[in-house]
């Protein structure tokens, strides 16, 4: 059967970006983008989609004959804070849909980010293992646990084929910071630009794994490509591009720009970033199926400027 994509949260930080890393792979014919609403820039096949309706999922998956789904729809950790339940309510619904129809279909292949709100007080916070112990103190940590849980569930009960990655901190210039803890390290880069002051939820020293969109994005495919049993873990693969905390990241963009400020005004998100790791351990993703970062906090920066102020230049 044909490779039909269905990618469910396209409008997302990642979705975005992998909807067209996947359009350019496998032809623009072949990707059904979906997400709850229409965006401007759509470009190709495009499906409205609210996740937790179980029923609209399975008309797309028919009409397009799906063969994979990539599941991106989430609501992020420090959002997620707002309304725990209504988060539990639509991290976790939306995803065991996603596993019952996958189930019902035969799809061939479904990918489900994790994150590193997974860990809590319970992991090493240094180099934290694939296998710490897992103790999320949010209500988003917490949905993640559990999706992986069932993730790893319905590949041993039902065999479906599952993979998942847990993202660290992703950096990306495509969409504004949505409601994740480690989004500061996304909005320091427009203030720059800007050359506006940025006043950081974080304490300076808060060191937080981090990786480039560009390998986020190219983890995630290759994740989905490796043959199935070189995939060994079926709850979740830690990886990481670098670590570092906000004064290393204004130390780098005063580089390009001497005179950037910032100044520091820890709010509830600091207390978030207490319990996660500052760096990951992804050492069992590059044995069982490769993966190396390729950016570190300096081309990061040299990139996300660059492109930045291309874009801003665009809009003045
Ligand atoms: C967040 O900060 O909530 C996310 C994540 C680490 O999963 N970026």
């Amino acid at each position: 059967m044909d490779t039909a994509i269905l990618v469910i949260g396209a409008n997302g930080q990642v979705g975005k970006v992998l909807t067209k890393a996947l359009q350019d792979k496998y032809g623009k014919e072949r990707i059904i983008a979906s997400d709850i609403r229409k965006s401007e820039d759509t470009n190709g096949i495009f499906e409205v989609i609210d996740a937790t309706d179980i029923d609209r999922i399975k008309e797309v998956v028919v009409q397009y004959k799906v063969t994979q789904i990539y599941h991106l729809a989430a609501i992020l950790s420090a959002k997620g804070e707002e309304n725990p339940l209504g988060t539990w309510n639509i991290n976790v619904k939306t995803w065991l849909n996603v596993l019952e129809v996958a189930r019902i279909y035969n799809i061939e292949k479904v990918f489900y980010p994790s994150s590193i709100a997974v860990f809590g007080n319970g992991a090493p916070r240094n180099n934290t293992p694939n296998n710490a112990y897992l103790d999320p103190a949010t209500v988003y940590g917490i949905s993640k646990v559990d999706g992986e849980n069932w993730a790893q569930y319905y590949h041993i009960k039902y065999g479906l084929d599952i993979r998942s990655i847990r993202y660290p901190g992703i950096i990306g210039y495509q969409s504004l910071p949505g409601g994740g803890t480690t989004d500061y390290a996304v909005d320091i880069y427009h203030k720059a630009v800007l050359n506006e002051r940025f006043t950081c939820f974080l304490r300076e020293d808060t060191a937080l794994p981090m990786i480039f969109i560009d390998d986020a994005v190219r983890a995630t495919i290759e994740i989905m490509e490796a043959p199935a049993e070189s995939i060994k873990v079926r709850t979740s693969y830690n990886i990481e591009g670098i670590s570092f905390s906000p004064k290393e990241i204004a130390s780098e963009i005063r580089e390009l720009y001497p005179d950037f400020k910032i100044d520091y005004k820890p709010d509830f998100r600091q207390d978030i970033a207490e319990y996660w790791p500052k760096s990951i351990d992804d050492s069992e993703a590059k044995m069982d199926w490769g993966w190396q970062p390729k950016y570190d906090l300096y081309s990061i920066t040299e990139t996300m400027i660059r492109e930045l102020k291309a874009q801003y230049e665009m809009t003045i």
